[in-house]
């Protein structure tokens, strides 16, 4: 069967900063590949939408799956599913991805007819079944699968993170996948899930709170076969376990791969396992993002993150001594007031790490969607990208944007003052010296993108697609309720044990 697997456009807001490769949507392209299909892949982060249209009619795919790992996307799929349907005429149009797993048949009966069916859950155990079963009928039967015939069992766990291997010698202009400085830069995944249950995440309600590594000589042995000189490992939290990051490393030594790598961890990990990430450092890690969220206790208990500021301080030191650069990420609560976000200026200027600023927001999924998605201000898919305020803010909206804009503009002039513009310009020539631009371009594009009159006139846009409310519960839902893989469902036996503590 002919299969088209299209990635929607990249969120301007995040646009800035970094755009890579969707290595679910490749993962996915690889199971189809191996079983048969003829596939190709559009990702519309780096190819243009009349590209799209044009070769959904040369190419005349026979299904069509497009990724939805992010909320914000939603309008635009379903309004590519429809000129799918117009442009190859009977194709079989699916949707599969985080965010679309939480609120699948919401969507389908949102997309009046241009989707037939919906993933939840991992994609690769499931798309050859899934095309089997267009072309031999028994949606029904497919698990994780939902359609018009309805929701099939539960979703699988796929057996083993070695395989398949994403598809990237399906993707085209792998030149326009970088992240700040590193540039170009390819993904991959060690692990798989998140054994922590923070209130605000996802992460760890898709998978059922299990945690799956790939083995060390398989992740060894795929970097290796990467092309580009950095690498974003997309672990939602490297390095947990403290052998098996020893392990890779000791693969990629005996193999004597170098890269430059930029992974995400929490500070308790950093702390207790220093030494896996000082080994990383010799092997290449240049940057970390830590998610600390918030400053204080009361905050990092709300969020139910389980560390303290202090680990928090004390990570950065180590940081700091290990020479890797951290981008901080810091959660503004939509309560803050003005004196709060001066108190966050003056935290982000004192500090010589990144600070990167998020909104919180309810997605379904999380915790929070149960006890804030009552009070949401817009149900607007397209403002669910954590850079707009969706609840009621303390401030009144216009003035906690400009607060949230001129503290994002303090950040960046940080960033880019006189010190690092210097280093900045001598990173700029060697990138575009080897013809590498997306980095010379994040550098202008701030104040296009970061501003008052653009963030608020987002929320006036006419509104087609609306997220669904939370069904009215007597009681909040149990944990239980919010996970799209149940262990009971899965083949594949999680590795790690799910307890924060016994990590
Ligand atoms: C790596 C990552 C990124 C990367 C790469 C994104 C990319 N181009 O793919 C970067 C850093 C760019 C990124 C950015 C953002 N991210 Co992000 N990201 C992740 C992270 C940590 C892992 C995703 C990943 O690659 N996993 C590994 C691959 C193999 O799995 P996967 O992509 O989920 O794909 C599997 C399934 O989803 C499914 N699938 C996926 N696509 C398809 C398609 C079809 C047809 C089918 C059948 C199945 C299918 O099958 C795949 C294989 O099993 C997730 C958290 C998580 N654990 O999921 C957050 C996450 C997806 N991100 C999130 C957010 C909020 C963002 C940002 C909006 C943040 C911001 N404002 O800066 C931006 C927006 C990016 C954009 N669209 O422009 C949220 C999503 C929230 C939501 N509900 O919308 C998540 C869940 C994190 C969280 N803790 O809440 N992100
Ligand atoms: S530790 Fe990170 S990935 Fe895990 S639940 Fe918390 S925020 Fe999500």
């Amino acid at each position: 069967m002919r299969v088209m697997l299209v990635h929607p456009s990249a969120l301007m807001y995040s646009e800035i900063f970094l755009r890579l490769e969707p290595l679910g949507l490749e993962r996915v392209a690889a199971a189809a590949r191996d079983a048969g299909h003829e596939v190709r892949v559009v990702d519309l982060q780096v190819l243009s939408r009349e590209l799209l249209d044009r070769e959904l009619v040369s190419f005349a795919p026979e299904a069509v799956g497009i990724s939805l790992n992010y909320l914000a996307n939603i309008p635009e799929a379903i309004e590519i599913a429809h000129h799918a349907k117009a442009a190859s005429p009977g194709c079989f149009v699916f949707l599969g991805g985080h965010s679309v797993s939480f609120i699948a048949e919401h969507v389908l009966e949102q997309a009046g007819g241009a989707v037939d069916a919906v993933v939840r859950g991992e994609g690769e155990p499931a798309v050859e079944p899934l095309l089997a079963a267009v072309r031999d009928g028994g949606l029904k039967d497919v698990p994780g699968v939902v359609s018009t015939e309805g929701r099939g069992p539960a979703p699988k766990l796929l057996d083993s993170l070695d395989s398949p291997r994403p598809a990237r010698d399906l993707m085209r202009r792998r030149n326009r996948y970088f992240i700040g400085e590193l540039d170009p830069c390819a993904s991959i995944e060690f692990t798989r899930g998140c054994p922590w249950d923070c209130s605000f995440c996802s992460a760890w309600t898709f998978y059922g709170r299990s945690y799956r590594k790939a083995s060390p000589e398989g992740a060894a042995e795929e970097m290796a076969s990467i092309r580009e000189p950095n690498v974003f490992i997309v672990d939602d939290v490297a390095f947990i376990r403290p052998e098996h990051g020893h392990g890779i490393a000791a693969e990629l030594e005996r193999r004597r791969v170098r890269k430059q790598y930029y992974l995400e961890t929490r500070s308790d990990v950093l702390l207790r396992n220093e030494e896996v990430f000082a080994r990383w450092t010799r092997l290449g890690l240049r940057y970390m993002f830590l998610g600390m969220e918030a400053l204080d206790a009361e905050g990092l208990d709300l969020y139910r993150k389980r560390v303290s500021p202090d680990d928090n301080f004390k990570a950065l030191e180590t940081a700091r001594r290990l020479g890797i650069m951290v981008a901080i990420n810091l959660i503004v609560d939509p309560a803050w007031d003005a004196e709060r976000f001066r108190l966050v200026r003056e935290f982000a200027l004192s500090v010589p790490e990144i600070v990167h600023l998020t909104v919180m927001t309810p997605y379904p999924g999380t915790e929070i969607w149960h006890t804030e998605a009552r009070q949401l201000t817009t149900r607007d898919y397209r403002l669910f990208d954590i850079q707009h305020a969706v609840v009621p803010t303390t401030l009144p909206l216009e003035e906690f944007y400009r607060e949230l804009v001129r503290t994002q503009a303090v950040l960046n002039r940080k960033h880019l003052g006189l010190r690092n513009a210097i280093g900045a310009m001598s990173v700029l020539g060697r990138n575009l010296a080897r013809g590498q631009t997306n980095f010379a371009r994040m550098l202008w594009k701030f104040g296009s993108v970061y501003n008052v009159r653009r963030q608020l006139a987002d929320h006036h846009r006419p509104v087609r697609y609306e997220l669904p409310l939370p069904e009215h519960r007597a009681t909040p839902p149990g944990r239980q309720d919010l996970f799209i893989h149940t262990r009971a469902a899965s083949h594949a036996r999680p590795q790690a044990d799910p307890e924060p503590d016994g990590v």
